[in-house]
């Protein structure tokens, strides 16, 4: 009793020692994209902007276009109008000009997605992510497989976190590395997703999905699940914690203590070992 106890203490001495700066949530008010925490996340934010001057550019000149038309070829101004129904050129040109836009856009959009869903080859850290009705369940095979779950904090238990984000447990990450979350589903299709990563995957029931991502600074990050899964889809977040190196290394020395392993993950109350999640 004395040494769970211990546990607990450190556990919590953990929790409040590490980086408290909220690295990236939602925001009241906020009309942009998240900050971005890895690469993929700025490739995706600068696509994001190219696609805004296009669509600014595209949207003025059809503005420009009917204001024309309207003050030049109004009953008043134009009473009698002309009798014209094909043109050659401009048909060429409105045509042409359109594809052009569009393989403007491809081409960054191809590399984009190529960049992002290619798994790189030196991965340092595989997690496995596991989406159940309603919380998410993870494993660190390459840390001693141990594993935990990680459930909503309500609004009288949550401390600081944010509403609706907060988590019991975080997923926790080291800085400047690549990470791969293999991610899957136990019962019906959820979807692991943070926005601040750049990254969403669906977790589907049978089958093994694979992202990865590098995140630069230590903070947490939110997201939630993104495919709806059923009454409880919109609590069922997901807290991501990027530390130190040396950090993750207390962290994973700590979770090997406390956290079953992911052979004998307990299935029911009656067979989960002390320090789990009970429900
Ligand atoms: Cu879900």
């Amino acid at each position: 009793m004395r040494s769970c106890l211990a546990k607990l203490a450190t556990a919590a001495a953990f929790v409040l020692a590490a980086p408290s700066a909220l690295a990236a949530v939602p925001e009241p008010w906020g009309i942009d994209l998240q900050p971005a925490a890895t690469e993929s996340a700025d490739r995706i934010n600068d696509f994001h902007n190219l696609l805004l001057y296009i669509i600014i550019g595209v949207t003025l000149f059809v503005l420009a276009l009917l204001i024309v038309v309207m003050v030049r070829f109004n009953r008043r101004a134009n009473p009698v109008p002309s009798k014209t129904t094909h043109n050659t050129l401009i048909e060429v040109v409105w045509t042409v000009v359109p594809v052009m836009i569009l393989v403007v856009i491809a081409v960054p959009s191809f590399k984009l997605l190529y960049a992002n869903e290619k798994i790189p080859s030196d991965i340092a850290l595989t997690i496995k992510a596991i989406g159940k009705q309603w919380f998410w369940t993870y494993e660190y095979p390459d840390n001693g497989n141990f594993t935990f779950d990680a459930t909503m904090l309500a609004d009288d238990a949550r401390g600081d976190q944010p509403r609706l984000l907060a988590v019991d447990n975080f997923m926790v990450v080291p800085e400047d590395t690549k990470v791969r979350v293999i991610v899957t589903a136990s019962d019906v299709i959820h979807a692991w997703a943070v926005p601040a990563f750049g990254k969403k995957i669906d977790a589907v029931p049978g089958r093994l999905n694979e992202l990865w991502f590098e995140a630069r600074d230590p903070g947490i990050y939110y997201g939630q699940c993104s495919e709806l899964c059923g009454a409880n889809h919109a609590f069922m977040p997901i807290g991501v914690k990027v530390v130190t190196k040396e950090e993750y290394a207390a962290w994973v020395a700590q979770a090997q203590q406390e956290f079953g392993k992911a052979d004998t993950a307990p299935t029911s109350v009656a067979t989960a070992p002390a320090g789990s999640t009970v429900r």
